[in-house]
């Protein structure tokens, strides 16, 4: 069951052929994709040959082939988890009762606008993200680059099969508007805030990777506890290609830092622009934006949908099984921060209620340990300096913090103050332009790095750094 069959037109192991409708629904599907590749995913790479990993089985071990690949074609298919035998609901309304291999009607609505909005994302990214080979620093960046775009384009592969066979003449509707819309696009943007912002640089590029994609992981893992197995299985596969993504941010961050501190170290000096690598606190900036926008993705801190997606069994808590209570929350209550008299205070709602915001501290507590291993590089270079999360209120604008102007410290401030001092805490026009002018022509020779980033310790797949990672026709 778990290798893949490669033989046919759409790699998969859910044995496809079997299904003649649906092998021929999603055949209709993949010229419209490839379309859309070829329009919306990595600009003029068409020719490239790129040094890619394939899934060979869906197993957890040793899952990957790698090759040189022309993108466009690249096998993109469809490949859930083995199944595990006899697996029963484990939270919600349903708890105890068998997973469920069909769409139960009456969730029907609400299971589609889950796998509507995750698959949305994955394609907004690859949007979002299709000019960066023009400027990228090493042939090891390009390659991790493309590495993530072509699995994030999987990703839309994995929700699209949901669709196509479980949604009917919907599903496949909803799979070609996810074709249809577009990143920032002013009629038909992406369905969730932070996939309508440009990534217009490579620090941009990384800081996504690290706390969006990580949002990924988070959603992605409270999906895999879904009730309807197919949506559960097609997620466990997905988070082990998510692990990649976050490497490629948290690195890749780490890398500049660490070349700020060398230039920091052997020039005595903080104004490091005139060295061509990126200053400490224009970093923090791009840490406020990101996170702060990423926070916005978990939706409200109190929520019934949240509510009742756990509650219809379709969507759970990260790690739902490790935890030690009774999986319904009927009559629990969780803390949640609220705003009272102008103080911060934590006031208890109903559990059910507050799934997003738990699953949002979940995630955060995930993003500073990422960020207390970047803050060892600055020890290590003796250079007394941390990047720091700001506070969970700053910058909202989803959520009930999203009408109040809150600073990185947590401090309540009029309008007037943060139009005069937002500058401060988030990217300015001339930080984005510094970052822009860093952003020269590529660096393609093997093993040559631009300027403002370290090289990585080590290649990919135990190959050397200086590897020809993208060859070009
Ligand atoms: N922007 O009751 P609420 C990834 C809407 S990332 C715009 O809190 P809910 C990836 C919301 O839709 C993971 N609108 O909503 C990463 C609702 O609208 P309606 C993506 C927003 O449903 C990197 C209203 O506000 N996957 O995979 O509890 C690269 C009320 O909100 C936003 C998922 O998110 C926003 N930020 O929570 C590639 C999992 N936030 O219905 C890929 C699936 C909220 O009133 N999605 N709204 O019109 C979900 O679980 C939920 O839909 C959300 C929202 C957690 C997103
Ligand atoms: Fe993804
Ligand atoms: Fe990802």
């Amino acid at each position: 069951m778990n290798s893949i069959d490669y033989s046919q037109k759409i790699p998969n192991n859910v044995n496809l052929s079997e299904d003649r409708r649906l092998q021929r629904a999603l055949e209709s599907w993949q010229p419209h994709y490839l379309d859309w590749w070829k329009e919306m995913g990595p600009e003029g790479t068409t020719t490239h040959d790129v040094y890619l990993r394939t899934a060979i089985s869906a197993d957890s071990q040793g899952w990957a082939h790698f090759d040189y690949v022309k993108m466009p074609d690249y096998r993109w298919g469809i490949f859930l988890a083995t199944p595990e035998q006899d697996r029963k609901i484990a939270f919600g309304a349903h708890k105890g009762e068998a997973v469920w291999q069909d769409v139960p009607g009456e969730y029907r609505s609400t299971l589609r606008r889950l796998i509507t909005i995750q698959g949305d994302t994955e394609p907004a990214s690859v949007e979002q993200q299709r000019h960066l080979g023009a400027t990228c620093p090493s042939l090891y960046d390009l390659r991790n680059l493309f590495q993530v775009n072509v699995e994030e384009g999987r990703h839309l592969w994995a929700m699209v099969y949901l669709l196509h066979a479980h949604f009917g003449r919907d599903g496949r509707e909803e799979a070609e508007e996810m074709l249809a819309r577009h990143s920032g696009d002013a009629d038909k943007p992406r369905l969730l805030g932070a996939f309508n912002e440009e990534t217009t640089d490579w620090l941009s590029f990384f800081m996504f990777t690290f706390i969006t994609d990580r949002d990924g992981k988070y959603q992605l893992a409270a999906l895999a506890e879904s009730g309807f197995d197919p949506l559960a299985r097609t997620c466990r596969f997905m988070l082990t290609e998510e692990a990649h993504h976050l490497f490629v941010g948290e690195s890749g961050v780490a890398r500049i830092i660490e070349r700020t501190c060398q230039i920091m170290k052997e020039n005595k000096t903080e104004d490091v622009k005139t060295f061509g690598v990126i200053p400490l606190d224009m970093l923090q900036r791009y840490l406020n934006f990101h996170f702060s926008v990423t926070n916005d993705l978990y939706g409200a801190e109190v929520s019934t949908n949240a509510a009742n997606s756990y509650n219809m069994g379709l969507k759970g808590r990260f790690e739902e099984s490790k935890i030690a209570d009774d999986h319904q929350l009927d009559s629990t209550a969780y803390p949640v921060m609220h705003l009272v008299n102008g103080q911060f205070k934590m006031v208890d709602v109903p559990a059910l209620n507050s799934l997003n915001e738990r699953l949002r501290q979940d995630w955060v507590v995930d993003v500073q340990a990422g960020v207390s291993r970047w803050n060892r590089v600055f020890k290590k270079y003796g250079i007394d300096f941390e990047l720091t999360l700001p506070h969970n209120a700053f910058h909202r604008a989803i959520g009930h913090f999203s009408d109040i102007q809150v600073t990185p410290s947590g401090d309540v401030i009029s309008n007037d103050e943060w139009n005069r001092r937002c500058h401060e805490w988030l990217p300015t026009i001339e930080d984005r332009a510094y970052i822009q002018s860093l952003m020269g022509a590529p660096v393609t020779e093997p093993g040559k790095f631009a300027n403002w980033i370290a090289p990585p310790p080590r290649g990919i797949n135990n190959q050397p750094v200086d590897f020809a990672y993208v060859r070009f026709a």
